[in-house]
């Protein structure tokens, strides 16, 4: 039995839990039908809103304003507060005016307090007010009755709020009516509507399965409508293991995409059911506008997609659409959430770029990670003892194949007491990782947030004496089985529990550990095997009284925060802690990277990477991969290779493996398998300067690393919907092969914003083409279609060693591709590769250009410097017309040197600049 081999306590099947079956078990989770607040609030015919503003309630402060908003039946009264955020941003909030008890705020999403800035009230009238930004290139109509926020960009309408008139907000209230004849109107109508909310069955309290949920406040769930009138796509609310764009929910068309982080066993794709993170920010995209609305609200959220049916095909119904009439109805989301509060931000820019970095200037952006974690790891549950581990590595050199980390899963601890090692399979770690660390790599292990419930262990003690637990509904610690059996959950929206979590990655309290390992957060939705549908109870309670309901999405998101502070502690403020995280929420890009949980080893979850990684990178998540290879299952050679080859262009790179699966370490597929992972994974060191200059550019802006093609061609609505290619920031278009016995792929090259097609040079032979639209490429098993952007400068690493962090003295080549007024530009970014010294200006950051024949460098930040080693190997410039007879490099402090210029591989090669990489230098070529 799988069960037992992983030492699961033999309760878990009796309880159910059976992880045999072969794919997931929706009995297991829920369908809106079956959730009482979605089944109640969802009412996806438009509507005539009962909301209406109080427009005699009008205050105006510096930063916001304040308005009453009252149901015009029941008489309930809302106040709505709406300001304006640096940027154009604007956030409002609708709350209770005197809810029975607080409504939860979430609370740790943002990077910080917004930059409020002054609004200007334009106008106030009985039908709308409207207020502006101070420069008035944002403004939000707030119209009276019925209530409807419009917002406008540039005079441009891009976001609506409630024009479908699907908002709900259901106040706190008494179970108990009276039975005294109502004395007024406004009473009747209250009693109504008690009544009528009453009337679903799960109003007060509800069941699925065996489970109970008290709900100890009653209804309180709440939605609103938000429609996109310049989008032709929405996109967003990861994660959902469906296609990029989203599609229709309403009009019969199942379930609406749901946002509550769960632990699905072997989780099928094309749909919108719930996975383990939840980032509830949406874009809507057309030619003239990209406008985003994050609803900020970590309860269990469902999302309605108002869009043209994409079903038959995507393509030609976002063009029908595209040239529909003006009538028609603008693409729409409906967010309906359980509990909290309406909390939003409204953020809309030309460009789809500027829209994203909205977001990110919001939630944050990842910090820039140590160079190994953007190499490649290697993973598998489990490896089985020191010495499995130290041949796995050995074995990468012998067959030369570069790689950085190991890792290991569950199996390593005692017991599933994290913070403890199994002594008997690793009685000496710290020497294990000395020797990895040794040849240059590191050692990364898990450790999840439930904690095993055992008087001989440390950790549950405290937990226990100090009431560090989630508590149950009684007020008790509260119980459930995970990987140890019987466990609790450590409370982390307590702050002191986080500081004491923390606190145990130190070393002075985890001695068997040392400051470069790397940690692995997974089972933190919270995953409870004996749950509701696999995870926490939602009338626990959490620190300051809150209900799980209230922090569900959060949780995740709380746990890695306190990873996170226990590594940069652990290694005293100077290092950049690694931390791979499942669960995720808005924010969580700046404390770990996020993968996509456990796929399988089939042709469709290899597509699925692409589609989720992309919408978690709109979503912040720019640091973002899955499982190379499919954690259930065994790929054949084929869907190997070929997944590593994806893995290879996407920012988290790891094969990962379940433990029934067969071993699948490179050198254990034929010779020829081999070397076809070999050359993917050299493929992506080859690229790590470009890597890790994207990470840092990340850090800088905000933007996304990997791209949907929308991102750059927002011009071209035929690329809106592709998620089967990809940007690497601007520079490379990576259309790997996704289908089995492939032999052409079908690469779109989109139009810019000229109508024509931008140069694009194939990375391999640097073939140029120039012409928009569908080519079809061949390609062998080797082959990676991928191309660089003319009027792009891409550095590469050419000596590739066993891994990464030995690489760092290591020559540049850069890789100069021309547009068509042989013009191109780019940027390199290095520095010590570990610390946080960058941040103190210790680091080097480079623009590169080439123009009227000349490549220069020069420095971007004056001030900051870096003393590196590392030179100018060569530089392949392609889409030059002829051949330069030689070329001349300058130094900025007056020497120059002649160089040969050789043809080479459709492009011409200046061999051994030779120049620091330190100083300012210019390459002029000769004819
Ligand atoms: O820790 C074991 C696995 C892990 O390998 C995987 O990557 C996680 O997503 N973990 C889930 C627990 C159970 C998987 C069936």
């Amino acid at each position: 039995m799988k069960a037992l081999r992983v030492g699961l306590p033999l309760v878990l099947l009796a309880l159910g839990f059976l992880r045999e079956i072969a794919s997931v078990d929706r009995n297991n989770f829920k369908s809106c039908e079956q959730s009482s607040f979605c089944r109640r609030l969802r009412r996806t015919e438009p509507d005539v809103s009962k909301f209406e503003i109080l427009p005699g309630t009008l205050q105006t402060y510096k930063q916001y304003i304040l308005l009453d908003l009252q149901h015009s039946e029941t008489k309930h009264l809302y106040v709505l507060k709406l300001s304006a955020v640096r940027g154009g941003i604007f956030h409002f909030q609708v709350d209770e005016k005197s809810p029975l008890s607080e409504r939860y705020r979430v609370v740790d999403a943002l990077a910080g307090e917004p930059e409020y800035v002054p609004i200007k009230v334009q106008s106030s009238s009985a039908s709308a007010i409207t207020v502006s930004t101070e420069d008035g290139t944002s403004k939000a109509v707030v119209n009276v009755s019925p209530f409807r926020i419009d917002f406008y960009k540039d005079a441009l309408l891009v976001v609506s709020a409630n024009s479908k008139g699907l908002m709900r907000f259901e106040h706190l209230r008494r179970k108990e009516t009276s039975s005294a004849p109502a004395e007024n109107e406004e009473q009747e109508a209250q009693e109504n509507e008690n009544q009528e909310v009453a009337k679903d069955p799960g109003t007060w309290e509800e069941n699925f399965k065996s489970h109970h949920d008290s709900k100890p406040k009653g209804p309180e769930a709440l939605s609103m409508d938000f429609s996109f009138p310049q989008g032709k796509v929405l996109y967003g609310i990861p994660e959902h293991a469906d296609s990029f764009v989203l599609k229709q929910t309403v009009s019969g068309k199942g379930d609406p995409y749901r946002l509550y982080n769960l632990d699905v066993f072997e989780y099928e794709l094309d749909n919108g059911m719930a996975l383990y993170g939840a980032v509830p920010v949406i874009y809507g995209t057309g030619p003239s506008a990209t406008a985003g609305v994050f609803w900020q609200n970590a309860a269990e959220t469902w999302v309605d997609i108002f869009a043209p049916d994409q079903e038959t095909n995507v393509m030609s119904s976002i063009v029908n659409f595209v040239s529909r009439s003006s009538q028609d109805d603008p693409p729409a989301a409906n967010f309906i959430s359980e509990s909290g509060i309406i909390d939003v931000f409204v953020f809309a820019e030309p460009s789809p770029l500027d829209a994203f970095r909205h977001y990110t200037d919001l939630t944050g952006k990842a910090p820039l990670p140590q160079l190994y974690a953007i190499a490649y790891h290697q993973c598998r549950w489990n490896y089985n003892d020191e010495q499995d581990v130290t041949s796995v590595s050995a074995k990468f050199d012998e067959h030369d194949i570069p790689m950085d980390t190991m890792w290991l899963d569950i199996e390593y601890t005692d017991s599933k007491k994290y913070f403890t090692w199994d002594h008997h399979k690793f009685p000496h770690p710290l020497e294990m990782i000395r020797n990895l660390t040794e040849h240059g790599r590191h050692l990364t292990i898990i450790i999840d947030p439930h904690i095993k419930r055992d008087g001989n262990y440390f950790f549950h003690n405290d937990c226990t004496d100090r009431g560090y637990y989630v508590k149950n509904k009684d007020g008790n610690d509260y119980e459930g089985w995970c990987w140890p059996g019987a466990a609790s959950y450590a409370d982390f929206f307590n702050p002191e529990v986080r500081k004491y979590y923390a606190d145990q990655y130190l070393l002075e309290n985890f001695k068997e550990s040392t400051k470069e390992v790397g940690i692995w957060n997974d089972m933190n939705e919270p995953s409870v095997f004996n749950g509701p549908e696999i995870t926490m109870l939602k009338d626990n309670i959490h620190y300051g009284g809150w209900e799980h309901r209230d922090v569900h999405n959060l949780y995740g998101h709380m746990h890695i925060l306190s990873t996170y502070e226990g590594l940069v502690r652990r290694g005293e403020g100077n290092l950049r802690p690694f931390i791979l995280t499942r669960s995720h929420f808005a924010g969580s890009q700046r404390y770990a990277a996020v993968w996509t949980g456990d796929n399988m080893a089939d042709w469709g979850h290899m597509q699925a990477s692409i589609k989720m990684c992309l919408s978690l990178s709109v979503a912040g998540i720019s640091f973002c991969g899955a499982d190379v290879g499919g954690f259930f299952g065994n790929p054949d050679s084929e869907l190997f290779y070929r997944w590593y080859q994806i893995g290879a262009f996407q920012p988290f790179f790891r094969s990962h493996a379940h433990i029934d699966t067969k071993r699948r370490e490179p050198w254990l597929y034929p010779e020829d398998v081999k070397l076809i992972i070999r050359d993917a994974i050299r493929k992506r060191y080859r690229l790590l300067p470009l890597w890790y200059t994207m990470f840092y550019e990340h850090e800088r802006s905000g933007l996304p690393i990997m791209r949907p093609m929308l991102a750059q061609y927002p011009s071209d609505v035929k690329s809106y919907a592709l998620d089967t290619q990809f940007m690497l920031s601007d520079k490379l278009l990576v259309a790997p092969v996704l289908k089995t016995g492939q032999t052409k792929v079908d690469v779109y090259f989109p139009t810019n914003k000229n109508g024509e097609s931008d140069y694009w040079y194939d990375a391999d032979d640097n073939s140029k083409h120039a012409s928009a639209g569908y080519h079809s490429v061949s390609v062998d098993s080797y082959k990676v279609p991928v191309y660089q952007r003319g009027g792009t400068i891409v550095p590469h690493k050419d000596r590739i060693r066993r891994a990464a962090t030995l690489m760092k003295d290591d020559p540049y080549t850069l890789v100069v591709a021309l547009d068509k007024d042989g013009h191109s530009k780019g940027t390199l970014y290095i520095d010590d590769e570990t610390s946080f010294e960058y941040r103190h200006g210790k680091y080097m950051y480079i623009e590169l250009e080439f123009k009227n024949n000349v490549l220069s460098s020069k420095k971007i930040d004056e001030t900051a410097s870096y003393a590196t080693k590392t030179w100018l190997e060569r530089v392949i410039l392609v889409g030059l017309s002829k051949q330069p007879k030689s070329a001349t490099l300058y130094l900025l402090h007056g020497e120059s040197t002649e160089l040969n210029v050789y043809a080479e591989n459709n492009a011409f090669i200046v061999r051994k600049p030779g120049v620091s990489m330190v100083d300012s230098w210019s390459l002029k070529l000769n004819y």
